[in-house]
């Protein structure tokens, strides 16, 4: 069976850790048999926005849906293009329109990098953020009046709907079950938006009901970020909203050393639309064209995705061979956030090395 990927660069450091992601992909297809047929496309970018005037062509929809998975980078350059423009004009439509309402974002201490947090060690912090990604704050909802006078009003609605909310916390629940703690923290700000976030509470509650053996706490955003940082320990799985799960998974790896290296799905559970796979991070431009962008984030996203289509060794394989790679620490291979002094390529070579056996 051929698995037909979409790959899409994007924007930034994009573009330099995508052929280490397709390199660790390719060894990774190569010991383990696995038929990949990769398709690059060149829209999502803003160098397709100057050319085209939108981010996406008008029939992206119709080109992309019929691929298992879409591999994509890294989405924004706000000297070209304002930030809320690209990032609606093109990675929001593929999470709203094909309904990948899961954003699963793994948090974990990886040999060889060091926590900014005292005395922490590999293992000490292991947690996925689930974050809802079609509703909540991210909503188009709202407009402007009196605009540029004294007067002017700005409002944006939260949407939270019920079917949106409990899919995205059943996901949650379900993930809690497999895991060892099986122990569920869910985010919210009840005390001061009061009312979405205490219908989330009582949702949660609801839902517990069915999973008598997952423990569940229930944190205010405000004391949970702190806690991330003074007890990342005591979490397993973590559900928040769109914004909370937002900020949560760049927090979270923040904790674990560097952002560099944290993957994401974009999951479409039930299958009927592919899923993406990407880098929590964005373009970077501050590093962007200097070859030195840490290339885990996008290799590991790649695992995630073979992972969801069913090959879980291969998966195993690539995360593997970059803890093996990291936990080795050659100066001249590690980029700078891993504490090394060389490329995004030399990094993505090792792991492909390792992978391939
Ligand atoms: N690779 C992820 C990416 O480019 N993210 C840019 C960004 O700003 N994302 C915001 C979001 O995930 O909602």
């Amino acid at each position: 069976m051929t698995h037909k990927i979409a790959v899409i660069a994007g924007d930034g450091i994009g573009t330099e850790v995508m052929p280490e992601g397709v390199r660790a992909l390719q060894a990774a297809a190569k010991r383990f048999n696995i038929d990949l047929s990769l398709e690059h496309f060149d829209f999502a970018c803003c160098d397709y926005y100057l050319e085209h005037g939108k981010m996406l062509p008008d029939d992206w929809f119709d080109q992309l849906k019929d691929f298992d998975a879409i591999f994509y980078g890294a989405v924004g350059w706000p000297d070209k293009v304002p930030d809320h423009i690209s990032l609606w004009g093109s990675l929001l439509q593929f999470r709203r329109q094909f309904d990948q309402y899961v954003n699963l974002r793994p948090c974990k201490l990886l040999p060889g990098i060091k926590s900014p947090l005292a005395n922490r060690k590999p293992g000490d912090i292991d947690f996925y953020v689930v974050r809802e990604n079609t509703e909540g704050e991210y909503s188009s909802i709202g407009g402007k009046m009196f605009e540029g006078t004294d007067r002017e009003v700005v409002i944006q609605e939260t949407v939270m709907t019920r079917t949106g909310v409990d899919r995205v916390l059943k996901y949650a629940f379900d993930l809690a079950q497999t895991r060892p703690r099986k122990k569920l923290t869910s985010a919210t700000k009840s005390n001061g938006i009061s009312i979405t976030m205490p219908w989330w509470d009582e949702r949660v509650k609801a839902m517990s009901g069915s999973y008598p053996d997952v423990s569940v706490d229930q944190f205010h955003i405000d004391i949970l970020t702190a806690n991330f940082v003074m007890h990342p320990d005591w979490f397993d799985v973590v559900v928040a909203s769109n914004l909370f799960g937002d900020i949560l998974s760049d927090l979270g790896p923040a904790c674990t050393g560097t952002i560099g290296v944290a993957p994401s799905a974009n999951i479409n559970p039930e299958g009927k639309f592919p899923s993406l796979f990407e880098p929590v991070h964005g373009s970077a431009p501050d590093i962007a064209g200097k070859g030195i962008a840490n290339p885990i984030g996008q290799i590991w996203s790649g695992a995630m995705m073979l992972e969801h289509l069913g090959h879980h060794e291969a998966g195993q394989a690539i995360v593997d061979a970059f803890e093996a790679v990291l936990a080795e620490a050659d100066p001249s291979v590690l980029t700078a956030d891993a504490g090394g002094k060389g490329t995004t390529e030399s990094l993505g070579k090792a792991i492909a090395e390792r992978i391939a056996g």
